[in-house]
């Protein structure tokens, strides 16, 4: 075993990594941007390809040796491209930020103008937060959602035609329904704007024709690889192959030096196993179970943004409880239940405390949950909100987690 080969050189480590593997077997994982990858995705991170440099792309490298990361990389490239039907794609950025970097690097100049989703309103924090980059180093426009949490495509292009941005970026970290990439692109062309689509959220569900493609409309599409899409934790920004050249230099050298070839071998075995059938029941069950847990949490009194969810995630709206995101998602994790403090549509309350948990699905239904399950899982969720100062009432939903957790054992090889 792995973590045996740890211990003969670094018993604390190999500990640690126990006891974590100890806190995924025994938690209920509704952080939506989280998902167990593959053995075979994390055997793959795990080898040799982790001792080669391979600055440069395939076939083009500043180091000799590198002929069969050329064919790994290449292979990653092939999947990936199959997967969204894009002509070009880069799969070296480290993360999903790093992708967004390298569209702004290559299609923007310091200060120009971009025009992205408020965070506050489910936008990413490289979507021109004034806390990132994006937002220091370029001119930020924002747009959001209406009073009923969709987005507000009228008040985007008002904001569009008034700011003239170079560049639109679509795409979410918190937004529950479809996005209208065709939308988006009528908006940008009518500015002369380019669309960046960031799909790290949905990028699972846009493989398999589970939320529409941002194809044929995006200039750039970025998507991070570890989230609905389970794969290892990386970035990959596509684009046409009139933009290859630029984005590729973008990444390297403009802003990372060695790729990671062993973490590109995980993507290209992510990217594999996102071809197969599986894959496709894989995220129509994704899209069940989100429908049941909304469906659950709102038969038992908990609002939800927007009143529900066409994807993998939802954000509960814990305003008329008088409760917060920070003191909810701890009592969560109390009964064994892991999600995140997000903030909601105008939030009163600061990003630090918030008026909102988001829930996503994805990695309780790579364990196996079904929609039966969910239903469960949403019971417990709705009575740890209405009961969270009853210590006796958290130990039992806690039992209730657990037994579902030993239901569908994790890793059991492992
Ligand atoms: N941190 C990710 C999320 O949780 O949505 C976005 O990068």
């Amino acid at each position: 075993m792995e973590i045996e080969k740890i211990r003969t050189v670094d018993n604390e480590i190999a500990e640690l990594i126990e006891k974590e593997l100890d806190r995924q077997r025994n938690t209920i994982e509704l952080i939506a941007s989280e998902n167990f990858t593959s053995p075979a995705v994390m055997a793959a991170c795990g080898t040799v390809a982790t001792n080669k440099y391979a600055e440069g792309k395939p076939g083009k490298r500043f180091y000799n040796g590198c002929e069969v990361v050329d064919e790994i990389e290449t292979l990653a490239q092939e999947r990936v491209k199959k997967l969204f039907g894009m002509e070009h794609a880069n799969v070296q950025p480290h993360s999903g930020a790093q992708a967004n970097m390298a569209v702004f690097l290559y299609a923007l100049k310091p200060g120009d103008k971009i025009l992205g989703m408020d965070l506050s309103n489910g936008g990413h924090l490289t979507h021109g937060s004034p806390a990132n980059f994006s937002g220091m180093y370029f001119d930020v426009a924002s747009y959001g959602v209406d009073d009923n949490g969709y987005i507000d495509y009228d008040k985007l292009e008002k904001t569009a035609l008034e700011h003239k941005p170079k560049l639109i970026i679509c795409g979410a970290s918190a937004y529950a329904r479809i996005i209208d990439f065709k939308k988006f692109k009528e908006v940008a062309d009518k500015v002369g704007a380019y669309l960046m689509a960031d799909i790290a959220h949905i990028a699972g569900l846009v493989a398999t024709g589970h939320h529409p493609s941002p194809a044929g409309y995006a200039d750039f599409v970025t998507t991070t690889t570890h989230k609905t899409l389970r794969g290892p934790r990386g970035g990959v920004v596509m684009c046409s192959e009139q933009h290859a050249q630029g984005i590729d230099k973008a990444v390297f050298p403009g802003i990372q030096g060695g790729p990671l070839e062993h973490i590109i071998a995980g993507k290209a075995v992510a990217f594999k196993e996102a071809l197969q059938p599986e894959f496709k029941q894989y995220s129509e069950n994704i899209i069940k179970n989100a429908k049941k847990l909304a469906e659950t949490l709102i038969s038992n009194g908990i609002d939800l943004v927007s009143g529900g969810t066409d994807n993998h995630l939802m954000i509960i709206d814990l305003r008329k409880f008088d409760k917060t995101g920070k003191d909810m998602s701890n009592v969560l994790e109390k009964i064994n239940i892991t999600a995140n403090k997000n903030t909601v549509p105008n939030d009163p309350k600061s990003p630090f405390v918030t008026s909102g948990v988001r829930l996503g699905v994805p990695a309780a239904t790579t364990r196996g949950f079904n929609v039966e399950d969910m239903k469960i899982v949403g019971e417990i969720i709705a009575e740890a909100i209405k009961n969270s100062e009853d210590e006796q009432k958290l130990s039992e939903l806690k039992k209730k987690s657990l037994e579902l957790c030993v239901k569908y054992p994790l890793y059991p090889n492992m």
